[in-house]
């Protein structure tokens, strides 16, 4: 079990707020204008853990305003100057990541050995990263300008990462930033506003404002932001794009996913198994790139599928604290129901059910890792995004046919391939339509790699290269006569 004395430190922290949070607003907490307020839980016991702000128009209008102030003399710093802020801030990241990872594994439920290996160093891995770019801003995108002030929305399955996709190159690049974080976990995004301040971050250039949809909605309304960066449902990414449409607004939408995992019969049977533990039940699946269906060549399938529930049986599933556990709570009673109910039409449809006969906490929003085989590729659960923890088994005979049901889906985000020939591999892994492959791997993401979809999984890039132009516009500068002209 968790050391009694594990969070300490976050307990302190939530004290030292008395667990009551205003928006980080031109740098510092203020309440919200009307008094409004809501609650955020810890998952796995329900309990509340902090009070926060309603983010209303009277908010957002101040958050903005004073992003678009910060704006002008944070996008005439040298990019060396804004180099060294990133730095500070990845440097913040380390010195408190400790802190960081408990209060991500309260507010989400998710195990503390992710936040404490994934989450948190990722999150300064992306500010080292981006850092890099703003260094060499001037030489390598003397073509382009900063958007301006972006407005940044993000969900609840990896808040404090999410956090680092969008306001590591947004700053880098020369704009300021308006943060929206998802109501269920708001918590990391408040802790890294304060550490972005004590890190000598200019007031304005990062607030926070809290809120659920509604306040998302007024950032993506409002008149005075350039640029929306929504990372969510795909869903509310619809609305987005048709709310901006037509406003001047840039936009990129990173979405949901259905992504194939597709295991050939001669892949490394052992190293696939433990492929489908990090697709689909790392974060408890709620993972918007996880490797949610799962193909299986038929000479295989019965093999494939015994040797998964085995492995599931030594699955442990705990309280987030707890450094021993594989899997924690599911971040809201809401997002549980959701995943009971699809499984529960996926059994109508004549899905096969597994779940492990494994101890699981006796309260708290927990659901058992669970395998769906027999599946039909129509199926709901063949075509929805689940978000949990389940994983759906399909079976295929050629590579074409294998191709064929990957690509039968209208998302397009990530695809894994297992197989020990790699001209098959690399056959199938061409052929399909996704953003990222990996090849006997699974849910690897790095800060020099653009991640983001196609079709409906969105457009836009995070990371890397690509993912600098998304927070630049061209710009042409004809102020000489063309060397040429007649
Ligand atoms: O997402 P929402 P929800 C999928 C997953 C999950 C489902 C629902 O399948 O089961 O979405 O989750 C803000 N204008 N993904 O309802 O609502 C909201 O406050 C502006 C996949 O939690 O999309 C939050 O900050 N903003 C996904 C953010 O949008 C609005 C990760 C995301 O919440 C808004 C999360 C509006 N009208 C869920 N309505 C992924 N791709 O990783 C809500 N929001």
């Amino acid at each position: 079990g968790p050391a009694p004395e594990a969070d300490t430190e976050a307990r302190a922290w939530l004290e030292r707020h008395k667990s009551t949070f205003g928006h980080f607003i031109n740098g510092a907490f203020i309440p919200s204008a009307s008094g409004g307020q809501f609650d955020t839980f810890e998952p796995a016991t329900g309990a509340r853990l902090a009070k926060l702000a309603v983010g209303d128009r009277a908010d957002v209008d101040k958050a903005v305003a004073a992003a678009r102030k910060a704006q002008t003399s944070w996008a005439k710093l040298s990019g060396h100057a804004r180099a060294r802020h990133l730095y500070a801030l990845a440097r913040m990241i380390q010195r408190h990541a400790r802190l960081i990872a408990v209060i991500e594994a309260l507010d989400n439920g998710k195990p503390i050995r992710e936040t404490r290996d994934i989450d948190v160093p990722l999150a300064a891995r992306h500010f080292y990263h981006h850092a890099g770019w703003a260094q060499i801003q001037e030489t390598e995108f003397a073509d382009h300008v900063p958007v301006g002030v972006v407005g940044q929305i993000i969900p609840w399955n990896f808040p404090f990462l999410m956090l680092a996709w969008k306001v590591a190159p947004a700053l880098a690049l020369g704009n300021t930033v308006v943060l929206k974080p998802a109501e269920f976990t708001s918590l990391t995004a408040l802790l890294f506003a304060e550490l972005a301040a004590m890190a000598g971050l200019p007031a304005g250039v990062l607030n926070i404002v809290t809120g659920e949809g509604e306040t998302g909605a007024l950032i993506v309304d409002h008149a005075d932001i350039d640029k929306i960066a929504f990372t969510g449902s795909t869903e509310v990414g619809r609305i987005i794009r048709e709310r901006t449409a037509g406003s001047g607004k840039s936009l990129t939408l990173e979405l949901g996913g259905k992504s194939p995992f597709i295991v050939f019969d001669d892949a490394d049977i052992d190293g696939a198994v433990e492929g489908v533990v990090d697709a689909i039940w790392f974060n408890q699946g709620q993972v918007c790139c996880a490797g949610s269906r799962l193909l299986v060549q038929e000479g295989i399938a019965d093999l494939f599928h015994e040797r998964l529930k085995r492995r599931m049986l030594t699955l442990r599933v705990g309280p987030p604290l707890d450094k021993c556990i594989d899997m924690g709570a599911i971040v809201a009673p809401v997002q549980l129901s959701r995943i009971k109910t699809l499984v529960g039409k996926g059994i109508a449809e004549g899905a096969v059910l597994h779940q492990a006969e494994i101890e699981m906490p006796k309260s708290g929003s927990f659901y058992p890792p669970t395998l769906l085989s027999n599946v039909q590729p129509t199926s709901i659960v063949a075509t929805e995004e689940i978000f949990g923890p389940v994983a759906v088994s399909m079976t295929f005979r050629t590579p074409e046919e294998a191709i064929q049901l990957a690509n039968h889906t209208r998302y397009g985000l990530a695809a894994s391939v297992w197989s020990e020939t790699i001209g098959l591999a690399l056959h199938v892994a061409a052929k399909l339509a996704a953003g990222v492959v990996w090849v006997n791997a699974t849910n690897l993401f790095d800060a020099a790699a653009g991640f983001g979809g196609k079709r409906e999984s969105g457009f836009g890039r995070e990371g890397g290269r690509e993912g600098c132009f998304e927070y630049l516009k061209p710009k042409a500068w004809l102020n000489r006569k063309p060397r040429n002209a007649p």
